[in-house]
C-alpha cells in the first residue's frame, strides 16, 4: 500500500482505531511509506544476516527505503588481516540494496574506534598511506551506488582527555584533528555525487558527556563549513538511553543550530536501551515505545531532519542482543527495536508512525 499526503490528512481527521493507534498502523502500512509521505527517508541498518534469513530480508525490503550497512563497509571488516581488502561481503550488501531499490548508506569510512590489531602495529608513515588508500579504494569501488557516507564517525570522546575532546586512535595519531577535513576533501574528490556525513554519538544525552560532545561538534561543523570543507549532513546516532538524563527540547535547539550551518540532519542509529526497565514485556514495550514517540515528535519539528534510521529493524539482530549473549550468564533478551524477535510489530513501530504523522503540515 502506498500512502500520499491526502491519505494521511484523511487519516488524521478520522477517529483512531483502538483508541490511540491510527488505522494506518493497524493495516500494516510500511514505516517507509508513511515516512516518505511526510518527507522523511526511513530505514534501518542491516548486514549479512539478510543472506540467510528470508523473512528478515522481506521485512527489510518492505519496511525501509534508506538502509545502512551495519558493519560490512567498516575498515576492520574490509581489511581484517592486512591492508588488502576483501570486498566480497560488502559487494553482496550493495547488490542486495540495489536489487530491492533501497538507497544505501555507507558507515563508516574513517573511525578511530575498532582498528584491527594489525593496524595498531603500523608506523605513522604507513598509517598516512593507508588512510588515503582506504578512502580511494572504497569510494571508487562503490562510486554512484552509495546515497551517503559517514565519512567520519564519532570524532569526539572527551573522557580520553585529548585537546578539543577528540577521540584517540590511529587516524588521529597520523594527522591530528586534520584527519577530519582530509577525509572529507578526499572523499568528495573520489565520489562527488555521494552525500558526505559527519556522524556522532551521545548528543541527545543531557549529561556531561552529551553536553561536551555537542559543544565540540558545533565548533567543528562551524569550522569545517567556514573552511569550505565538503560536508552535506550531520548524523546523530540516537542510541537512546532512557536511564540517563535527557532533554528533547535542548536536543531540538542543538539540531536547529546545526541546521543553521546549512547541513541536513539524519538520525542514523536509532534504538532504545531497555536496560533498567521492568522484565514484564508489555510494560517494557510501552516504555520503549513512549521514548521513540517523544524523541521523534521533538526531532521531526526540525525541518532539516531528512532521514530516520533504526539500528537494525528487529530485536533479533540488535547489537544489544549481541552484548547480552556475550555476558556470563547471558542477560535477558533486549527489546530495543520496532519489530520483535518473531518479526512482529511492537508498540514502538506504532509510536513511530504516530510521531511521523505529526509532521503532516
Ligand atoms: O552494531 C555494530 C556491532 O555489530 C559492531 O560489532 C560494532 C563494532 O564495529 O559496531 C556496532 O555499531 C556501532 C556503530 O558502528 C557506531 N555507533 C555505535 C554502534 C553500536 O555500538
Amino acid at each position: 500500500m502506498t500512502v500520499n499526503r491526502r491519505d494521511l490528512l484523511a487519516l488524521l481527521a478520522a477517529p483512531l482505531a483502538s483508541g490511540t493507534i491510527p488505522a494506518i498502523a493497524a493495516e500494516g502500512t510500511s514505516l517507509g511509506a508513511v515516512a516518505a509521505a511526510v518527507g522523511i527517508a526511513f530505514g534501518s541498518a542491516f548486514d549479512r544476516e539478510v543472506f540467510d534469513d528470508a523473512d528478515y530480508r522481506k521485512l527489510i525490503a518492505s519496511e525501509t527505503r534508506l538502509v545502512t550497512a551495519e558493519n560490512a563497509l567498516k575498515f576492520d571488516w574490509l581489511r581484517p588481516k592486512g591492508p588488502d581488502a576483501d570486498f566480497s561481503t560488502a559487494d553482496r550488501i550493495v547488490e542486495f540494496a540495489r536489487h530491492n531499490d533501497l538507497l544505501l548508506r555507507g558507515t563508516t569510512l574513517v573511525w578511530n574506534d575498532n582498528p584491527p590489531p594489525w593496524l595498531r602495529r603500523s608506523s605513522l608513515t604507513e598509517l598516512r598511506y593507508l588512510f588515503d588508500r582506504h578512502i580511494d579504494e572504497t569510494l571508487t569501488r562503490y562510486r554512484g551506488r552509495i546515497h551517503s557516507w559517514d565519512v567520519v564517525n564519532e570524532p569526539f570522546y572527551p573522557p580520553q582527555r585529548l585537546p578539543g575532546g577528540y577521540r584517540q586512535g590511529p587516524w588521529y595519531d597520523a594527522f591530528g584533528p586534520a584527519y577530519i577535513e582530509r577525509a572529507f576533501r578526499r572523499a568528495a574528490s573520489v565520489d562527488p555525487a555521494t552525500r558526505l556525513v559527519l556522524n556522532e554519538a551521545f548528543c541527545e544525552q543531557q549529561d556531561a558527556l552529551g553536553i561536551s560532545v555537542r559543544a565540540g561538534l558545533l565548533k567543528l561543523v562551524e569550522r569545517l563549513k567556514g573552511e569550505g570543507v565538503p560536508l552535506h549532513a550531520i548524523g546523530l546516532q540516537g542510541h537512546l538511553k532512557p536511564a540517563l538524563p535527557f532533554d528533547d527540547q535542548v536536543f531540538v535547539e542543538f539540531l536547529t543550530r546545526l541546521a543553521g550551518f546549512g547541513v541536513d540532519l539524519y538520525i542514523t542509529e536509532l534504538d532504545v536501551d531497555d536496560g533498567g526497565m521492568p522484565d514484564d514485556i508489555n510494560k517494557r514495550d510501552l516504555m520503549v515505545a513512549s521514548r521513540y514517540r517523544d524523541f521523534l515528535k521533538a526531532v521531526l519539528t526540525v525541518p532539516a531532519v531528512k532521514a530516520v534510521i533504526t539500528w537494525q529493524l528487529s530485536d533479533r539482530y540488535s547489537w544489544y542482543g549481541e552484548l547480552a549473549r556475550r555476558k556470563h550468564p547471558p542477560g535477558r533478551r533486549p527489546r530495543p527495536l520496532p519489530y520483535d524477535d518473531g518479526l512482529q510489530r511492537k508498540p514502538a513501530a506504532q509510536a513511530m508512525i504516530e510521531a511521523l504523522l505529526t509532521r503532516v503540515k
